[in-house]
């Protein structure tokens, strides 16, 4: 299993990806299975959505190696977070997984859930432990999965936050997934930009992960408020201005990081701050992984992010100008 998904990644490497890496992941966050949070289970096709293997198809020929997949903890661990699964969306779930792994991409596994479970902040570590131990266990012959602890944890205490993410470190390895990335996030809703400020740096350095493959998932967008909710960037250099600090930190504690979320505008100043920031990221490729774009799916129609093939603004806009920056 572990060597037949090596060896389509190799061909895939040595076929249809004829240029070299620069960056080791070039991503897309896949959006829809997380959406209408209040409704537990939710109703398929009505509250929430999967993804649409044939984009993902399109991803990959453009490029594309990895899949940031959102869900929510609450489908898939109905009412607490030591109960089993619920069977029909942890197959919806691994079907996507194995669909994407079976070509030679990543999948990241992304509960969107803030640090949250059905909205109170979880204090229970070690049933967020278990959460992951269940969770790693049914992938850990998959080396091309990734396991993301979280989604932006925000407005906690920082203590919390560590102790969350080393907690799912030790679950996923405790259930003998040994051999895949684990990505950190960290409070202030893992923004780049306020990593060391926000005092995320100084707690999480000490994260510790007995098979050394921890990865610091940071997010960053380039309207004013780095919020995301803008069109406009702040100017042509945001994104690397931005991503200095962070960088700088990654160099200095000898870690790596991925920016698992970031867009900006269609405009000529935000794909203009795009490029330099994506070439900022290439020249810093000893401490970043890569970066997933914010956000494709089926359900984001318009919304000025979306690249969901082929109607989304992004798909068109900006796709065709970054690609090539993943590439040396
Ligand atoms: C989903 O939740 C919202 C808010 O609680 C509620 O108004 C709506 O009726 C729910 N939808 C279904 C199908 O239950
Ligand atoms: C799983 O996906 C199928 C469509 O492929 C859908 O009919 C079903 O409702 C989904 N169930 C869950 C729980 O996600
Ligand atoms: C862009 O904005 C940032 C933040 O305000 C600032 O530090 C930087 O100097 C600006 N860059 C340019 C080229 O104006
Ligand atoms: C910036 C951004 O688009 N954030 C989105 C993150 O995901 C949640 C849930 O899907 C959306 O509601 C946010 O708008």
């Amino acid at each position: 299993m572990l060597f037949s998904k090596l060896m389509v990644a190799a061909s895939l490497a040595s076929t249809s990806f004829a240029q070299t890496r620069k960056l080791k992941w070039f991503g897309i966050n896949e959006s829809g299975a997380e959406f209408g949070e209040t409704n537990f289970t939710g109703a398929y096709n009505k509250e929430y959505i999967w993804y649409d293997l044939d984009t993902i198809d399109q991803f990959i020929d453009q490029g594309v190696n990895l899949f940031r997949l959102n869900f929510l903890m609450e489908r898939l661990t109905p009412d607490k977070l030591t109960a089993s699964f619920d069977k029909l969306y942890l197959g919806n779930l691994t079907e996507q997984v194995n669909h994407i792994t079976d070509k030679g991409a990543y999948a990241v596994l992304n509960p969107h859930n803030y640090g949250r479970f059905y909205s109170e902040v979880i204090t229970d570590t070690d049933g967020f432990k278990t959460w992951w131990k269940n969770v790693a266990t049914e992938y850990k012959e998959n080396e091309l999965v990734v396991f993301d602890t979280n989604n932006e944890y925000h407005d906690m205490d920082q203590t919390l936050v560590f102790n969350l993410n080393q907690a799912a470190i030790d679950g996923v390895r405790e259930a003998g997934a040994t051999t895949q990335y684990i990505t950190a996030e960290g409070n202030s809703y893992t923004g780049a930009w306020t990593w060391v400020s926000s005092g995320n740096a100084d707690s999480l350095v000490s994260l510790s992960d007995p098979q050394d493959k921890l990865v610091y998932q940071m997010h960053q967008y380039l309207d004013t408020d780095g919020s995301g909710t803008n069109e406009a960037c702040v100017n042509a250099t945001i994104l690397s201005d931005r991503l200095a600090a962070a960088t700088q930190w990654l160099k200095d504690n000898k870690k790596q990081g991925f920016l698992g979320e970031f867009a900006a505008g269609t405009n000529d100043q935000c794909i203009s701050a795009l490029e330099d920031g994506l070439k900022y990221l290439g020249d810093n490729a000893d401490v970043w992984y890569g970066a997933a774009w914010w956000a494709a799916g089926p359900w984001w129609g318009d919304y000025m992010y979306s690249m969901e093939p082929t109607s989304g603004p992004a798909w068109t806009t900006i796709l065709p100008k970054i690609k090539s920056y993943f590439y040396a």
